[in-house]
């Protein structure tokens, strides 16, 4: 072989090596890509924005979880602690004056929705039905709703209006979390008694529902609620899921 061939012969063996090495490293890479899997702490939370109505909020996509309750159950209260942020939703002092649907991102495409109390008195009937109209409206329509914590006084739990929408949630094959609020007003006796009477009504409806004590003032049962709240909200998600014409059947209509 000639000097000039057995060069060329080297380097065509040395690029051959190279391109083999490329392509290993390449498809060795895609391999060990970790999954896109998101790890959420609650305490990132970061206000949004406030709607009116949904048309005002984010995109459809991702992962919601919504807070509900009647007003004054304690929802804006276990907001912030279950965030660690004082002052994140505005404990309102006025039973029913949290009336827009207020967002807090958690992560990216990652939100907790804060939405309208219902079951207040004391306010003009008109903007009732309009505050109303916005939760129901959420409900039905929300595609990216994939969990609900539902807010109740550990002293008087599954109202109607709290029935409604956990029957609509079972309906729905909507997770709902339970949560009894300002359970350190109980003894803890009598706070376990409510817990299972709770648990013993709801479980008549078949359907991934969750109860769970709660206090504000104390932290009780926070760091269950969060570790629910997070599983929901770390799920794999696909947009662009058409919505299944039963979703639409039943509304939850509020007062
Ligand atoms: N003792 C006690 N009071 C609470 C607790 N959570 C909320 N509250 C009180 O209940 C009232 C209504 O709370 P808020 O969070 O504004 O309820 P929201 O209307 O559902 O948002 C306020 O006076 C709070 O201080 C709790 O865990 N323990
Ligand atoms: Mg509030």
């Amino acid at each position: 072989m000639s000097k000039k061939n057995y060069k060329f012969t080297v380097l065509c063996i040395f690029l051959i090596i190279k391109v083999k090495e490329k392509r290993y490293n390449d498809e060795n890479f895609t391999r060990v890509k970790p999954l896109s899997s998101t790890k959420i702490h609650l305490t990132k939370a970061a206000f949004t924005i406030s709607a009116p109505d949904i048309r005002r909020l984010p995109a459809d996509s991702g992962i919601e979880v919504a807070f509900a309750g009647r007003s004054n159950a304690g929802k804006s209260s276990a907001l912030n602690t279950l965030t660690n942020q004082r002052g994140l939703a505005r404990i309102s002092k006025t039973p029913g004056r949290t009336q827009l649907i207020n967002v807090f991102e958690v992560a990216e495409n990652r939100r907790l929705v804060d939405l309208p109390g219902y079951g207040f008195a004391q306010v003009p009937l008109a903007m009732k039905k309009k505050w109303q109209k916005a939760l129901g409206e959420y409900l039905e329509k929300r595609q990216c709703l994939k969990g609900i914590v539902v807010l109740m006084d550990i002293r008087h739990p599954l109202k109607d209006l709290d029935m409604d929408l956990i029957q609509w949630a079972a309906d729905s094959d909507l997770p709902v979390l339970a949560l009894l609020t300002k359970c350190d007003k109980l003894s803890q006796g009598k706070r376990s008694a409510e817990v299972l009477a709770v648990k013993k009504a709801l479980s008549t409806l078949n359907a991934d529902i969750k109860v769970q004590a709660f206090s504000s003032l104390k932290y009780t049962g926070k760091e269950q609620a969060d570790a629910i709240i997070c599983g929901w909200l770390e799920q794999e998600v696909q947009d662009g899921e058409l919505p299944e014409e039963d979703d639409f059947d039943d509304s939850f209509e509020g007062e």
